[in-house]
């Protein structure tokens, strides 16, 4: 299914009137609000093949129709969210869940959705068929140099991939671990890891980047290889330039301060990538915001500070949504996390800096709060909705998609049974 600007005109159209009334009552409040629009407007956020399906936890997964059941549909998934939303004009592959067969033809299917690849992600905490060795006890860090250099090879095919489709990015994330104290001699699996990441390293073009996810548990309960930012801060340092930390929000123990965490990457241009989702009590791949949308507004405060005071040339972070959908049709699902993390990045873009850089140095705390939290208390709907508008995206998403029945025509179009590749 393909949405067409006219549709969208055409439901906007109801909704024009007030929304400019809106936005006249909101520019007399906000000077900067030209700069905020434009800023929200130019942001896009890379979709996971991965996530255009129904979830799951190990008890059960529940379909709930027309789901994609091939690459081309779920290039036409995000194609629906894009044309509703304009902010998600990237996608995420997985490999092997997604082997592009047709590079060529992917990459134009994806050119023609106005779409184009993102991170590129390899897969080593699952096994496959037809794979020779298992990684039941670790991929890159495993006992076995036969198993090591199985996944570094098929790492070194995810860049391959890759390249054929213009991507410029691999993310690594390691389920690598132990589940039980003795298992794992924890230093021979970090140089393991180090050595392997390192053949992988070489593999990479010079204008590729290489991202270090981290997780403190999960799928293994005792330790995992990278359980932190420390250590994927130190494996990228030891790999070189193009190697970077990648924070997920659902990838901290409860409580921990990931605004510090990623002030201090950007401090030493080391914020790679960024993996968005909400949790209550691990990594529970919610939608975003639905749990700690005052967290996420503050990380978007070092974010944007990041981005603008950076003299250690921390790249853009490369933006992804990284949520699981058990409930929630994945569609409406990811609409609401965009919205989610535009609405924490437009408060973060109203914190009027000057004044709150005047707070801290003269230490007045009352001040600095109220500056925070004036922002975040600032209703933004209509600077998201202008800044859809300004690229033909509907001013409300969620009920454009309703209005078109979206759903619907998917069931009709792949039928009830049809299910995605993923988790
Ligand atoms: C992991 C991690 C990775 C993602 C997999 C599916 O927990 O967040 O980024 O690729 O899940
Ligand atoms: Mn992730
Ligand atoms: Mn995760």
């Amino acid at each position: 299914m393909q949405i067409h600007q006219n549709q969208i005109v055409g439901l906007n159209k109801d909704l024009l009137v007030e929304h400019k009334e809106n936005l006249t009552q909101l520019s007399k409040k906000h000077d900067n609000l030209e700069h905020i629009i434009d800023t929200i407007s130019n942001y896009n956020i890379a979709i996971p093949s991965w996530a255009l399906g129904a979830g799951g936890t190990r008890f059960g997964r529940f379909g709930f129709g027309g789901e994609p059941s091939t690459l081309e549909q779920k290039l036409e998934d995000i194609g629906v969210i894009n044309a509703l939303t304009k902010s998600a004009n990237a996608v995420s592959l997985h490999i092997p869940w997604d082997i592009p067969e047709d590079a060529n033809a992917i990459k134009e299917k994806a050119k023609h959705l106005g779409l184009h690849f993102d991170a590129m992600n390899s897969n080593t905490f699952q096994d496959q068929d037809n794979q020779e060795y298992s990684y039941k006890f670790g991929s890159l860090c495993h006992t076995d140099k036969k198993v090591r250099d199985q996944a570094v090879a098929h790492n070194k095919a995810v860049i391959d991939y890759g390249i054929a489709l213009g991507s410029k990015s691999l993310t690594v994330w390691l389920a690598d671990g132990s589940n039980f104290p003795g298992q794992l001699n924890f230093r021979r699996a970090f140089e393991n890891t180090l050595a392997s990441l390192k053949e992988i390293y070489a593999h990479l073009p010079a204008d590729w980047k290489l991202f270090i996810e981290y997780k403190p548990y999960e799928p293994n309960f005792y330790s995992m290889v990278i359980q932190d930012w420390g250590t994927s801060h130190m494996l990228a340092k030891d790999l070189g330039e193009q190697a970077y930390t990648l924070v997920d929000l659902g990838h901290h123990l409860p409580n921990t301060n990931i605004e510090h965490i990623v002030a201090t990457l950007m401090t030493r241009g080391m914020l790679g990538g960024f993996h968005f989702n909400d949790s209550k009590y691990g990594d529970d791949d919610l939608s975003v915001g639905v749990m700690k949308p005052y967290q996420l507004f503050l990380i978007f405060n070092e974010l944007v500070f990041g981005m603008e005071n950076n003299p250690a040339n921390n790249p853009i972070p490369a933006w992804m949504i990284d949520a699981s959908h058990n409930l929630k049709d994945p569609l409406e699902d990811l609409i609401q996390s965009i919205e989610a993390i535009e609405t924490a990045y437009a408060k973060a873009l109203l914190i009027n800096q000057k004044a709150l850089e005047e707070a801290q140095l003269k230490n007045d705390v009352v001040t600095a709060q109220r500056i925070l939290q004036d922002a975040f208390n600032t209703d933004v709907k209509t600077i998201l909705a202008e800044a859809r508008l300004r690229n033909n995206g509907a001013i409300d998403p969620i009920s454009a998609y309703r209005s078109l029945d979206v759903r619907n025509v998917l069931i009709k179009e792949r039928g009830m049974n049809s299910t995605a590749t993923g988790l």
